[in-house]
């Protein structure tokens, strides 16, 4: 099969049980091992190593950018505008970098991470095509042991998970996939050098947010493109146009501003204070419509009840379903792309350029899995309940095991020898998303239990390494060797993210935010639904405390 880097698919599989090797080399020890080279890891090498910390990244990739190095596929484009998916650490950066388009494209970001790596010398510090393969915590050192691509071991007093939400993919377990002859590709995999499917037979499984933009990119070169949807999803056009100098210059006019605004709500969009019955029907579909023509994930907040109030979100879901049936000229397809049986925004909302234009398309025909699944594979194609579809090429838009799959394919072992995998086999257990007791000087950037996701993720990175890297301060300034999470705030933080769900519409569909695309995977939301600022304010709150809800320890 096809991957960036040339890595087969099923190579990210971790076994049980793997130690430090015998015979293996050692590389010196470090304050902070970093895991991961994207946003979260740059940032925290940058952070960390400013205050004087030795820090060495460790990334599996053969250069920086996590899924932005990644995710090469046709139409990979940022759903959060540039001009906020972007760091605020430095003035300068914020001031010298030009963004082309209103939504950055893949490329773009990586040129962005690229330029951000060079300009403050990052790489040298940056270990490239080396996996961590376990960490295990020794308790008589009051640190951690890595395994490096299985032949070197390093030792750091901590660890900084920056490993990613969204960086393990999941290849579709069908039967006979493994006998397909042409080519598959999983778009979080994807090869880096161009893809043409100029005038073959496609399939694309999967209409995420990946699907929706992979889809009318190929669609445009293939003969004909099968899309296989198991569930419709809800999409809004993005609107994605060039960026002016004069939009861009009078945003970094006052760029403080956003940023503080968007640091306590997550991510600057027009919220509305009104709840969706407050106004006539009139003035709500008018509200719809100006969201829906200004593009973006902005429609969502048309009201402020639409994720907590099930028939405020079935009025604006039924919005969306008419402009999809408005843009799909055939009628049983328009019908089967309207998502039916789970709430607007349950799933994360997708954003698209022509997505369901494509539908209208000759050589695009939908195959609606829930009708009609798919029996096997074999090497010739595609066969459903309903019918057969050959194929020369099959892309995997699948997702991932997003937010514990990272962690958990490493081999952590904590306390007692303790595995990350046992402690979490019910769900994950931390306290503020930043660290789980029993598994000391170990810092989980955007992981589950924190806004992660539901954010823009570029901001939770920035809060989460500062947070991290003033407590290694306070440890260091009050000699402290060790911090974990204790278990009574575990458990009560544990118990808030869940209430904190539970009052909103998002448990109410099969979403990788609830683990429900991976069989066997506990069914827990993990993102933490409150809003930014609020979290924010805890995580300070217990720094001012004296790290109130963490043991403190020798070792
Ligand atoms: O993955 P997904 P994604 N047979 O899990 C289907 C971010 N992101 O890579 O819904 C058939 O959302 C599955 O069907 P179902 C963003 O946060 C951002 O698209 O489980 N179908 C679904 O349709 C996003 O949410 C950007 O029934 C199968 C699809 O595959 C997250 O990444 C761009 C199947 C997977 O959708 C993940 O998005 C891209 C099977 N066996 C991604 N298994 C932007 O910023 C799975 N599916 C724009």
């Amino acid at each position: 099969m096809e991957s960036g880097d040339g890595t087969a698919l099923n190579s990210q599989k971790v076994e049980d049980g793997v130690g430090v090797p015998s015979g293996g080399s050692s590389v010196p020890a470090f304050d902070v091992i970093v895991i991961g080279a994207g946003f979260a890891g740059l940032y925290a090498l940058k952070r960390l190593r400013d205050l004087g910390y030795s820090v060495l990244v460790c990334e599996a990739g053969s250069d920086v950018g996590g899924v932005w190095y990644w995710n090469r596929y046709p139409g990979a484009r940022c759903d959060v505008e540039s001009l906020q998916y972007s760091y605020s650490f430095s003035k300068e950066l914020e001031q010298e970098w030009e963004w082309s388009e209103r939504y950055a494209s893949q490329p773009e970001i990586l040129r962005y991470l690229n330029h951000v790596a060079d300009r403050f010398e990052l790489r040298r510090d940056i270990r490239f095509q080396t996996r961590v393969e376990s960490a295990i915590y020794d308790e008589s050192h009051g640190g951690w042991t890595l395994s490096l691509n299985g032949n070197q071991t390093t030792k750091a007093s901590f660890c900084v998970m920056a490993s990613g939400g969204l960086s393990v993919p999941r290849l579709p377990d069908i039967p006979g996939i493994d006998h397909f002859a042409g080519k598959i590709y999983h778009t979080g995999q994807w090869p880096h050098e161009p893809v043409d499917f100029t005038g073959i037979r496609v399939g694309v499984i999967g209409t995420g947010s990946s699907g929706i933009q992979v889809i009318p990119k190929v669609a445009a070169q293939a003969s004909k493109l099968v899309v296989f949807q198991r569930t419709a999803n809800f999409s809004v056009p993005a609107r994605n146009a060039p960026l002016s100098p004069e939009v861009q210059r009078a945003w970094k006019a006052i760029y403080h501003e956003y940023r503080a605004r968007a640091r306590q709500v997550g991510t600057i969009y027009e919220v509305s204070e009104k709840r969706t019955f407050d106004v006539t029907e009139e003035e709500r579909q008018r509200e719809y419509q100006r969201r829906w023509d200004k593009g973006g994930v902005n429609v969502i907040q048309s009201f402020r009840d639409v994720m907590v109030d099930k028939s405020a979100n079935d009025v604006i879901a039924d919005f969306v379903r008419a402009r999809i049936r408005a843009t799909v000229k055939d009628t049983s397809t328009a019908e089967a792309l309207c998502p039916v049986g789970y709430p607007l925004g349950a799933k994360r909302i997708c954003v698209d350029t022509d997505y369901f234009e494509t539908y209208n398309r000759p050589n695009v025909e939908l195959v609606d899995l829930k009708k009609n699944p798919i029996s096997r594979v074999d090497a010739n194609g595609v066969a459903t309940t309903g019918g057969y579809h050959e194929l020369d090429a099959l892309i995997c838009a699948t997702g991932y095991d997003a937010l514990t799959g990272a962690l958990l394919n490493i081999d952590i072992r904590g306390r007692g020898g303790m595995t990350l995998r046992q402690k979490w086999s019910q769900g994950p257990r931390n306290y503020l998303g930043l660290m789980t007791g029993g598994f000391p000087n170990m810092f989980i950037v955007t992981g589950p239990g924190s806004p992660s996701v539901l954010a823009n993720v570029v901001v939770g990175i920035e809060h989460h390494i500062e947070w991290i890297a003033d407590c290694i301060n306070f440890l260091r300034a009050n000699g402290v060797r060790t911090i974990e999470a204790t278990p009574q705030a575990e458990d009560r933080w544990v118990e808030h993210v869940n209430k904190a769900a539970n009052k909103t519409l998002f448990p109410l569909a099969n979403s990788w935010w609830l683990g429900a695309n991976v069989p066997g995977k506990p069914r827990v939301f993990m993102p933490y639904v409150v809003k930014f600022g609020h979290y924010r304010r805890e995580c300070q709150q217990a720094a001012d405390n004296g790290y109130e809800g963490f043991a403190l320890g020798a070792n």
